[in-house]
């Protein structure tokens, strides 16, 4: 399979419970190396930005607000077969569907607040990964 880089942001809910520590166990247990990271405050344009595909969506007013709400973790993660592996990593959006043994499982709240973003795709992993980091930051 193909190595791949794919976009991984450690949301408000979990960076305010202190437990980028045990996602990033999760993640790196699953074979995937954090080449980037960085932590940030993200603006409420980033956000918008970052969002935008949900623009329409009855929860993208809530959803800013709560990506805007504290800290964030955005990282680079790297492995084969990144997109998908970090999305299994991940588990469902919703945590009362996840599987058992996934971020999500173990951390998420509730379905807006779900402790973490993996992109979907590998054309948006490439756009997300530059919207918040230059290759120079990036080190793999
Ligand atoms: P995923 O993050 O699993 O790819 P998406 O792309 O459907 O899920 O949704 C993006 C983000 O929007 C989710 N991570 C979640 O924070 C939020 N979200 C999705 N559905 C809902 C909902 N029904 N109510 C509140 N927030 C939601």
């Amino acid at each position: 399979m193909a190595v791949q880089r794919t976009f991984s942001i450690i949301k408000p809910d979990a960076t305010e419970r202190n437990l980028t520590g045990a996602i990033n166990a999760v993640i790196e247990k699953a074979g995937l190396r954090i080449i980037g990271q960085r932590r940030i405050r993200m603006t409420d344009e980033q956000a918008k930005r970052f969002y935008a595909v949900h623009a329409a969506r009855p929860f993208y007013g809530e959803l800013v607000e709560f990506m805007t709400s504290g800290p964030v973790v955005v990282q680079v993660l790297e492995g084969d077969n990144a997109v998908a592996k970090y999305r299994e990593v991940m588990g469902a959006t919703n945590p009362a569907d996840a599987a058992d043994g996934t971020i999500r499982k173990l951390f998420a709240k509730s379905i807006g607040e779900n402790s973490v973003h993996g992109s979907d795709s590998d054309e948006n992993a490439a756009i997300e990964i530059a919207q918040f980091f230059s290759a120079a930051d990036i080190v793999g």
